[in-house]
């Protein structure tokens, strides 16, 4: 392998004041666990930091490893002046143009500024290269296909029967590939036409334009916090993402929020106060589970209505949410059990510390 790339490696990472401790958690964390004989390169895109937070996290990071590389760039917002966006903040769709931000450079992986690294990265490194794709990711947990993501932008981009969708939170790009397919332009001209049906923001464009160009790494690496919460997981996660959730901003009480608290304890990073506490959490979690009963009441109810009307589709559909419901409900005392021994587990134990423990 290409000694060059080895000792070198390049990690791009976004992130505005309100992110600043998802990013330090992300890269800190990375860090702890990459190849100590390689020198890491962050290339912060800046959607609004402040001279604080930009001062924090280099000297964190030259803390941990002195021949670590920082710098900042302002990504350019006016090339997505034409974008439709939806849902998602502008700082989502920035990666989009990384292979025109970052020009001199021929791979970089890309992270999530909601992510913790226990596993090191280079292992995804030598996947992509031996794969020679375009870029490599974990498949989503979620969606399946482009067509779920959006039918429109499916059909627009000829790739309605391709049955393989992946995260965009956690990817290795090779940057050279896609500026020779002028990857950014058609990805910006795409959400300027249709941006509006992307439901997953510029990972809906990455899909539709990227299918069946990208090497599938294992889902260990892109495991989303609430398969962590649910231990739905093979093997044991390399990547956590908080999908559907900052746990700085929103505390939770179950052991991906325990994991998240644990971790910035061991990096010495200091969150802030969250928005939402765990008093509101557990209040939402009450009612979500009181009226879990009357949600799986309703979607039988529907089965047999459209087992009525013939339609065998919407019944299994039905049947389907019906037995979520139902399962959720009658779960729900024990889930504050095993979460209670997982919560207690993870406090005990260190993550950075000994290299061969597992959760
Ligand atoms: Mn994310």
């Amino acid at each position: 392998m290409n000694n060059q790339k080895q000792s070198n490696l390049h990690i791009a990472l976004c992130a505005n004041d309100r992110f600043a401790p998802g990013l330090q958690i992300a890269a800190l964390s990375l860090l702890k666990t990459v190849d100590g004989s390689v020198t890491p390169h962050f290339h912060i895109l800046d959607a609004g930091l402040s001279r604080d937070h930009r001062d924090t996290f280099v000297s964190k990071i030259s803390e941990l490893k002195t021949d670590a590389q920082v710098r900042f760039l302002t990504p350019p917002e006016d090339r997505f002046r034409t974008v439709k966006i939806r849902r998602y903040h502008l700082a989502s769709y920035l990666r989009l143009a990384l292979p025109e931000i970052l020009y001199e450079i021929d791979e970089v992986m890309y992270l999530d500024a909601d992510t913790i690294v226990l596993e090191d990265i280079t292992a995804i490194f030598r996947q992509f290269r031996v794969g020679n794709n375009p870029l490599a990711a974990c498949p989503d947990w979620e969606t399946t296909r482009p067509s779920q993501d959006s039918l429109e932008i499916a059909t627009e981009c000829k790739v309605v029967g391709v049955t393989t969708y992946f995260n965009a939170g956690v990817m290795v790009l090779n940057l050279d590939a896609l500026r020779e397919n002028d990857f950014t332009n058609r990805s910006l001209d795409l959400l300027s036409r249709l941006g509006q049906y992307a439901s997953f923001a510029d990972q809906s464009a990455l899909n539709a334009l990227l299918a069946n160009q990208w090497t599938a790494v294992d889902q260990s690496w892109n495991t989303p916090s609430w398969a962590f919460d649910g231990k739905a997981r093979a093997v044991p996660p390399r990547i956590v993402h908080f999908t559907n959730r900052a746990p700085w901003i929103t505390r939770t009480w179950t052991p991906s929020q325990a994991l998240f608290e644990k971790v910035a304890t061991e990096l010495g990073v200091q969150l802030p106060k969250p928005e939402r506490g765990q008093g509101h959490f557990a209040l939402s979690s009450f009612f979500n589970w009181v009226f879990a009963l009357p949600r799986a009441g309703l979607h039988f109810g529907r089965m047999i209505l459209a087992g009525f009307g013939n339609r065998k589709d919407r019944a299994f559909a039905s049947r389907h949410v019906a037995g979520y419901w139902l399962r959720f409900f009658c779960a729900g005392p024990f889930r504050i059990f095993l979460y209670q021994r997982e919560i207690q587990k993870i406090k005990e134990k260190d993550f950075f510390l000994p290299k061969n423990s597992s959760i």
